[in-house]
């Protein structure tokens, strides 16, 4: 039965997604391969369970799938262990932290307020009702940790985890310090590295491997995959509580992390989406995968320096990665969500992002966050990037202007409905 209503939706979103410049910092545009396989007959299949170990029938073809995930994530990290059934990067954060905390335990993470993400201890999320959760932060002078303040914070709190990883930090992280922090207190460090995974499965940014227990990542960000979470680390090893089988035997923490998993988080894995992560870890393991996030970091860079050139502040003073957040206090007497507003009727997708120590609420907001994940899978380079910030810059002087703004919109629909959708490999 053709359903009419749905199928003009997507064909309506299609043409959004085509016509418009997308800097939202957490999306991307995954290849036809990609896309084509999230719709495929493992819909409907269950598989409870892992390769091998499954509580349905009917699994032998599912488990080659499930096993080719797991091996292509391995090879492209360089680690030993993965679990590739998360749905989400929320839900993999979830696993971790039921896998190895009880109700009220200390941890300390990033602080959503400065960057951080929702599943590290906020207030409003299970990781800040269920644990006792602290935060470190950035400087207000310099934006950026303070790596000494880590330390002091952690020696007070004495967290069982330690969070590191951002959702809005423009800067590269210490993993090597933080670990040494860790061990200093005895806590399990967590790396979420939902948005810089491309550029570290690439070797563009610093590897948490080798130094953090735990590593978790969406699949969907600039690893440009399907929707998905999930864990991994670079080394097994035997859980640090002395919890032994009924043999006597130690379990080690693959075992710990998989049954936080499944049984512990999940029912059933979304197979077809796990077929669909396969593809795009294959993909990420090309050398055009590399130059892509090569040119994600050069279109960063080249839109932070026009910003900086026109006035705008960055915080933290540029950006290392992918993306950057500006604080619209400093040159404009407009908020984040009048930016994103006025930006959104040029067609040009943005999300408007508290700043740190930000005197507006979250639904308001002090700044807008800027990425080039999505842009460079179209295919634009640094002159495209001075073009769109000369667009951003000339919305945000007349966010009250609609003819103005129009003008501009028909600009970026022009240039835009040029490049494909669908990234070239
Ligand atoms: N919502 C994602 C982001 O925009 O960064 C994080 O989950």
């Amino acid at each position: 039965m053709k359903d009419t209503a749905i199928q003009e939706l997507i064909a309506s979103e299609t043409h959004r997604q085509v016509n418009g410049v997308e800097l939202i910092a957490s999306e991307n545009y995954a290849s036809k391969e990609v896309i084509d396989t999230i719709g495929n007959v493992f819909n409907n299949k269950y598989a409870e369970g892992y390769p091998g170990k499954r509580y349905y029938g009917g699994c032998s073809v599912a488990d080659q799938v499930e096993s080719l995930a797991i091996d292509r994530l391995n090879t492209l990290f360089g680690c030993e262990y993965s679990n590739v059934q998360p749905h989400s990067g929320a839900q993999a954060n979830a696993a971790i932290f039921l896998a190895l905390l009880q109700a009220g335990d200390p941890i300390l993470g990033f602080d959503l307020s400065h960057g951080g993400h929702l599943s590290h201890g906020s207030q409003v999320n299970f990781s800040g009702k269920m644990y006792d959760a602290h935060f470190y932060g950035v400087e207000a002078d310099t934006g950026v940790i303070d790596m000494d303040k880590v330390a002091d914070k952690a020696s007070q709190v004495k967290p069982k985890l330690i969070i590191c990883g951002a959702s809005a930090y423009s800067q590269d992280w210490d993993y090597a310090k933080f670990r040494e922090i860790a061990d200093a207190v005895g806590a399990i460090l967590l790396a979420d590295i939902a948005h810089p995974a491309g550029m570290i499965a690439t070797g563009l940014l610093n590897d948490p491997i080798p130094h953090c227990h735990i590593v978790s990542t969406t699949t969907h960000k600039t690893l440009r995959g399907p929707r998905g979470g999930v864990i991994m680390m670079g080394k097994d090893f035997e859980n640090p509580w002395g919890r032994t089988t009924k043999k006597g035997n130690p379990i080690m923490m693959s075992n710990v992390l998989n049954m936080g998993v499944f049984p512990g988080m999940q029912g059933g894995p979304l197979m077809h989406v796990i077929a669909a992560k396969a593809v795009a870890f294959n993909e990420a393991n090309s050398p055009a995968f590399e130059s892509y996030t090569r040119q994600v970091i050069a279109n960063a860079k080249v839109m932070a320096d026009t910003f900086t050139d026109l006035g705008y502040k960055i915080i933290s003073g540029g950006t290392s990665n992918h993306l950057m957040l500006l604080d619209l206090r400093h040159n404009l007497d407009i908020s984040g969500k009048t930016a994103d507003a006025a930006l959104g009727k040029a067609h040009i997708t943005v999300n408007k992002n508290m700043v740190p120590f930000d005197d507006k609420s979250p639904f308001v907001t002090s700044g807008i966050r800027i990425g080039t994940p999505a842009i460079t899978s179209r295919g634009l380079v640094e002159q495209d990037c001075v073009q769109i910030v000369e667009w951003i810059d000339a919305v945000l002087k007349h966010v009250d202007n609609e003819s103005f703004i129009a003008d501009i919109k028909s600009k970026v629909e022009a240039k835009m409905s040029q490049y494909s959708v669908y990234p070239t490999l």
